[in-house]
């Protein structure tokens, strides 16, 4: 069955950030720092989904979709990160598992989506090793209470992004800026994979993935300067995330002068374990040049020549196809199948005469990647789902609330919920479809 969905993240949309027991996570501790966050926006109140879940709930029924991907706040579980189980915390995602269940949506939970508890950033965060271990017992603390009931289980969300913006750029919390030094996140957080990948399946869990941020590269011209430049991306972005959870191996890196030395034996055994799934997130295609500075070694030069969301992303539905199928080339039988995870785009508000958000650009970006993602199955890529980012406006990291993803326009002053033009298009969408699934 192909599944159409919705998603969202816990820091994006929750708030009650200091209700039933809930620890502090690193996002909490960014976003109150001056000048990190655009205007000093927090997501201490946010969409409020902890108190107004019920209607989100009714808000993805009326949309008509089988599944919603959501997130579970490592903090609310684990105040400390490690050790006491807060069940408090745990009670939220069961009320909102079984609201799911009775509305037939299918809950497919991502165990992090970047708010790590500030308890373990504070003993290093995912440059300690000892945090992949801290978030194999989080996963069988949550496993043990909801593997019965959520059959889709997503361990991690975008580790290149955190790694890159958390840890090397530092415009996402925790805020460091370590460039090249950050690459031991990029392992620390796939064996947290594995080894929560394993706990999941000791507890019976149905369908363990990965969600990678992907985007295909495409080199500036074919002087070989610039070709080996947008491998070196591929590599770094795609490949090294790619290649563990699905080959068991890193990518060759010696070329950039950076070295894993952070593996040690057995833990490619523990990322490699065969996946049912692996998410796909994508946005956009990536322009890579050869590099015009010491330091990387690439430029990454930007899109030209397509619209651009409001975000300033370049708008191009056939790169999804040349994604899925460009992973299906590589890795042949190794693909499992493919959750397009993440999908979206950020729009301004048009308000059309009757009050309703008349989003006619994030129609047409939507009805393109379909399309896309069409062709790729008729291409022989086994997709198997679609989820749109998001189901509602939220708290848009480093954007805060400047950029909107939603279908459905969010009042922060108010909290009121008013779907957009393309909540009613992706309804009409989905019931086409319902014959092709
Ligand atoms: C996702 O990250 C996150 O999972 C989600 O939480 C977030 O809200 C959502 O996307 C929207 O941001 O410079 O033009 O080449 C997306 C990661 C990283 C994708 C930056 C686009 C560069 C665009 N993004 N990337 S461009």
């Amino acid at each position: 069955m192909f599944l159409w969905g919705t998603a969202t993240a816990s820091y994006q949309i929750e708030g009650a950030v200091a209700e039933d027991g809930r620890g502090l996570s690193i996002w909490d501790t960014f976003a109150h720092e001056p000048g990190r966050v655009r205007d000093g926006h927090t997501g201490d109140v946010s969409c409020d989904h902890y108190h107004r879940w019920p209607e989100d709930v009714a808000l993805m029924a009326g949309l008509g979709v089988d599944s919603y991907r959501f997130s579970i706040a490592w903090p609310r579980v684990q105040p400390e990160g490690r050790g006491r189980i807060n069940q408090a915390g745990l009670d939220f995602y069961d009320r909102l598992t079984d609201a799911l269940h009775d509305r037939g949506i299918v809950p497919a939970a991502t165990l992090f989506h970047w708010d790590l508890p500030q308890a373990l950033e504070d003993e290093g965060g995912w440059l300690n090793r000892d945090t992949s271990y801290r978030f194999a017992e989080y996963a069988a603390a949550v496993a043990d209470r909801l593997a019965d009931r959520i059959p889709m289980w997503i361990t991690l969300n975008e580790p290149f992004v955190h790694m890159v913006f958390g840890y090397a750029m530092g415009s996402h919390a925790p805020g460091r800026a370590l460039f090249l030094d950050a690459l031991p996140v990029a392992h620390h957080q796939l064996l947290g994979h594995g080894l929560a990948a394993a706990a999941l399946r000791e507890r019976g869990a149905e369908k363990v993935l990965i969600t990678n941020n992907c985007t295909p590269v495409w080199p500036a011209s074919d002087d070989p300067a610039d070709l080996a430049a947008a491998d070196a991306y591929d590599t770094l972005h795609n490949r090294l995330f790619n290649d563990p959870v699905l080959i068991g191996k890193y990518p060759d890196l010696s070329a950039y002068g950076v070295t894993l030395d952070c593996v040690q034996d057995g833990d490619l055994d523990l990322i490699g374990a065969r996946l049912d799934g692996i998410g796909i997130n994508y946005y956009n295609p990536t322009r890579i040049a050869a590099p015009t500075a010491e330091g990387l070694p690439f430029a990454d030069t930007g899109i030209t020549g397509h619209p651009t969301t409001a975000f300033g992303w370049p708008v191009v539905p056939d790169g999804l196809r040349e994604l899925l199928t460009g992973l299906k080339a590589r890795y042949g039988d190794a693909l499992p199948p493919v959750y397009v995870t993440e999908n979206g785009c950020s729009q301004p508000d048009v308000p059309g005469p009757d009050g309703v958000v008349d989003d006619q650009a994030r129609i047409a970006y939507l009805d393109g990647h379909i399309d896309a993602l069409q062709r790729a199955r008729a291409e022989g890529v086994d997709v198997r789902g679609y989820y749109v980012w998001s189901l509602l406006d939220n708290f848009e990291w480093a954007e805060g609330y400047h950029q909107r993803f939603g279908l459905v326009h969010v009042d922060f002053a108010t909290g009121e919920r008013t779907p957009k033009a393309s909540y009613h298009w992706l309804a009409r969408r989905i019931a086409e479809h319902a014959g092709t699934r």
